[in-house]
């Protein structure tokens, strides 16, 4: 069988006539009388056509070469929008442009229906995109395993400056990015029994049972013909699972009452980064995604092996956070109870095929499940973490006979009011490989929060410090920069080698060049302007510094100090002291819990505070606060190119890496940051002349909290302080009196060195020329922020793989 595959060669004649049959034999209707929706999907097959050939070529290279793959668990992905990813990585973008053009098609009409995917959170979801982004441009045989939301993240309006969440109907016109395989399901069980067979083996006989449909959409790697793909799973009901005996009662209703509690385990994304009460629902997704995964998994091992003792060195799973680690218990019991293998056997295999990423330091977002809940909807998996517990302790008793306490502390189960299964201790007895996503991230991990672990298992910690894909948040994101780059180094290559950067050092001397930067830059923030006035009705100053603080609202990443700053300002403008202000755009964004009201509080403030700034004559020629809705990460494309000052103000010890970090510094922002998570590294690399550094350390924050912290002692000692907070007690009361009683995130305690720091950055950003020497050194020395060096991190310390070129 032959087919027309390759669109090597490509004319805008064949992609516009490949628009044309699309529209004519997939939406059954021509140009003139088509749809914006007709032509969307017409224009988004045509591209996703010419990423097909590649993905075969690549299944099939993967076939015959029965690699290693890496298997990525995640709960969560952040895709982007796929069109602008798909016209680029296909290499069509010129001849797409051509093409629309010639048939009276309008890009940027078309891009606007592109809907992203928002099957994710934050950072954790964005970090899973970006991987496999880096994973298929390295060449690395993979497979992203993740859930199928019918509704993602919430989207985000504010009234009276509150949030209000409305519902994601992401796929409402249907996804022309991804394929379906109904005939691939899976089944799974939840509750029911366990009953003896031999030795260790039980059979679990499930009292509820669902099914697993999984659809793919396309990785595509860069400048590579390696098409990897995310396989996404979604619940249905079993095909005759309608009740017809209470329909033939008249009871219509009830009859599909099956049909929809089965459908509703891939219904929506929890929309919480963090704490979440142990919901029944939550925990039947995470089951549902890695049985589905684990099942195919085998399923694509027999394909070529069909010796266990060869399942650890084809398969490698790593496990994005706690989230997908009820597949430790779940291989385990695959492995004895259906395959019959002997318990240490399956152990050994089980272990090293997991490798465990831990997102977080925060003890309350260490993610537990009762075990009455486990019990009860996974009776086979929580006795087998029973065993797995018992097999562990009486290692641990071994290495420190009599210690009850060490026992107690590692435990998987957790005695408080009521036992908990402690997911991170699963993952990491379960697992070959332990990582961090920072350095001093995974440095407090193994000295605090997995102490015990570290001490017992030196070997088994790792760093890999989290990447970004330069594609999306260089190329796509900021095409002028780009450009000027590419010029400037003579070729695209930087793109995929990221440290190419380094030559652009010394066209940071440059006048003319940096010149150039300053007019990107500008142009960039022009763009932004355009897009604020008609988001939120303010009108922005192109040429004011662009400050900006994009990320998830939480306590510990302090958007309060953000907000108190501004405040700062506003009252110093008042009293005419504006010898040492410069013009600036205060950007803001950021999504809240929903049932985090802490969170929602202080973005209410914001919004008040905004209103108070940009309604003020007097004030606002100096000063604009935009806070940009539903934040996402489109959005985050338009913002990051016109940022001019990334804010990453969390307390020190709270953040594990951060990724916005990265991605502004790599788009020319200048840091003013405290030293957690990431910042660190960005601060050695960049160099610490062009980092705005301020506040605690993670010494200085354990020091000031075994003196005893007294957060009223800074408010009677600083007088503008005092001025800020009474301001803000105006708005919220209840804000003012939570930071002088407890101040959980010691922001009062960094308030006088961050005001400080950004008097510093006003007077900085005076010196034009330094600025832009600064801006472009930020860029030139972030190559290291790839995800592809994170990729080949992982490769080289936990994976132990190398890449698997297909012939081009
Ligand atoms: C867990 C249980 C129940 C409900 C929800 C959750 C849940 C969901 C999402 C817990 C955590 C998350 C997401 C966490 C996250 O985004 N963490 C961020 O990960 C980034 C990538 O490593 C880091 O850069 C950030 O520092 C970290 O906060």
């Amino acid at each position: 069988m032959t087919y027309v595959t390759s669109h090597a060669g490509d004319t805008p004649g064949d992609f516009g006539r490949d628009v044309l049959s699309n529209l004519y034999y997939q939406r059954g209707t021509t140009l003139e009388s088509a749809s914006a929706q007709d032509t969307y999907q017409s224009v988004a097959l045509t591209v996703r056509n010419r990423l097909v050939d590649r993905y075969i070529r690549t299944a099939a290279a993967h076939y015959r070469a029965n690699p290693r793959f890496i298997y990525y668990l995640s709960a969560e992905y952040m895709l982007g929008k796929q069109l602008d990813q798909n016209l680029l990585y296909s290499g069509t973008e010129e001849c797409a442009r051509r093409a629309l053009e010639g048939l009276g098609l309008s890009p940027s009409e078309l891009a606007a229906l592109d809907v992203e995917p928002g099957l994710g959170n934050g950072g954790l979801g964005r970090l899973a995109a970006c991987l496999l982004d880096a994973m298929a441009t390295q060449d690395i045989p993979a497979v992203g395993y993740g859930i199928r939301y019918d509704f993602g993240i919430f989207k985000q309006d504010f009234r009276d400056g509150g949030q209000v969440e409305r519902p994601d109907n992401w796929t409402f016109y249907g996804n022309p990015w991804e394929f379906h395989a109904s005939d691939d399901q899976q089944t799974v069980g939840f509750y029911g029994h366990t009953e003896p067979l031999d030795g260790l083996r039980k059979s679990w006989v499930p009292g509820e049972v669902v099914l697993g449909e999984p659809s793919h959409m396309l990785v595509p790697g860069y400048g590579t013909t390696t098409v990897n793909i995310i396989r996404l799973w979604r619940a249905r009901a079993a095909r005759e699972s309608f009740d017809l005996s209470r329909f033939g009662a008249g009871q219509y209703g009830e009859a599909v009452e099956e049909i929809v509690r089965s459908e509703n385990i891939s219904k929506v994304l929890y929309p919480d980064d963090s704490t979440e009460l142990g919901r029944e629902l939550r925990l039947k997704q995470q089951h549902f995604l890695v049985t589905c995964a684990l099942r195919d998994i085998v399923r694509r091992f027999r394909l070529r092996n069909s010796d266990w003792d060869d399942f650890a060195g084809k398969v490698m799973i790593q496990l994005n956070d706690t989230h997908p680690v009820m597949a430790i218990a779940e291989l385990m019991r695959m492995l004895v109870d259906e395959e019959g293998l002997e318990w240490d056997r399956a152990w050994s295999i089980t272990r090293r095929t997991f490798a465990y990423t831990c997102h977080t330091l925060l003890p309350e977002a260490l993610e537990t499940w009762p075990v009455a809940l486990v019990q009860r909807l996974l009776p086979r998996h929580m006795e087998i973490i029973f065993l797995i517990n018992h097999l562990f302790l009486q290692e641990v008793a071994a290495r420190y006979p009599g210690d009850e306490g060490k026992l107690r502390e590692l435990s998987i189960i957790g005695e408080g009011d009521e036992q908990r299964v402690r997911m991170a201790h699963l993952a990491v007895v379960g697992s070959s490989a332990v990582n961090g996503v920072a350095e001093l991230h995974s440095r407090l991990l193994a000295a605090t929060t997995l102490h015990g672990f570290a001490e017992l298992w030196p070997g088994r910690f790792h760093n890999v410090t989290n990447g970004i894909s330069p594609r999306r948040f260089m190329r796509l994101a900021n095409p002028r920069l780009s450009e000027l780059i590419t010029e400037r180094i003579g070729d695209e290559r930087w793109l995929t080698d990221l440290d190419r950067l380094t030559e652009l050092e010394p066209a940071a001397d440059d006048p003319a060049f940096r010149e150039r930067w300053r007019e990107v830059k500008r142009l960039n923030r022009v763009d932004l302007a355009h897009h604020a006035l008609a988001a939120t009705g303010v009108a922005l100053d192109p040429d004011a510094l662009c400050d900006v603080m994009i990320k998830r609202f939480h306590e510990y990443k302090r958007q309060l100090m953000r907000v108190l700053h501004v405040v700062a300002l506003h009252r110093r403008i008042h009293r005419g002291e504006v010898a040492d202000v410069v013009p600036r755009t205060i950007v803001l964004a950021g999504k809240a819990a929903p049932g985090y009201y802490a969170a929602k509080r202080i973005m209410r403030l914001a919004n008040m505070v905004a209103g108070l700034v940009n309604n003020d004559p007097v004030v606002s020629p100096y000063l604009r606060v935009v806070f940009l809705p539903d934040y996402n990460v489109s959005r985050a494309q338009l913002i990051i190119p016109a940022a001019d000052l990334s804010e990453q103000i969390s307390l020190a010890g709270k953040e594990a890496s951060g990724t916005s970090n990265m991605k502004l510094a790599l788009n020319g922002a200048l840091t003013i940051g405290t030293l957690d998570g990431a910042n660190v590294e960005i601060r050695d690399r960049v160099g610490a002349a062009e980092f705005f550094l301020f506040g605690l350390d993670t010494t200085g924050v354990a020091a000031l909290k075994d003196r005893g912290y007294v957060p009223w002692e800074y408010y009677d000692r600083d007088p503008e302080l005092r001025e800020v907070l009474d301001v803000v007690a105006g708005f919220d009361k209840e804000i003012v009196d939570d930071l002088l009683h407890r101040d959980e995130y010691l922001t009062l305690a960094d308030y006088r060195a961050y005001v400080d720091c950004q008097d510093a950055v006003s007077r900085a950003w005076q010196e034009r020329d330094l600025w832009t020497r600064a801006s472009i050194l930020n860029t030139a020395r972030s190559g290291f922020f790839s995800a592809d060096r994170t990729v080949r991190d992982y490769c080289r310390d936990i994976w132990h793989i190398s890449p698997l070129r297909i012939d081009g």
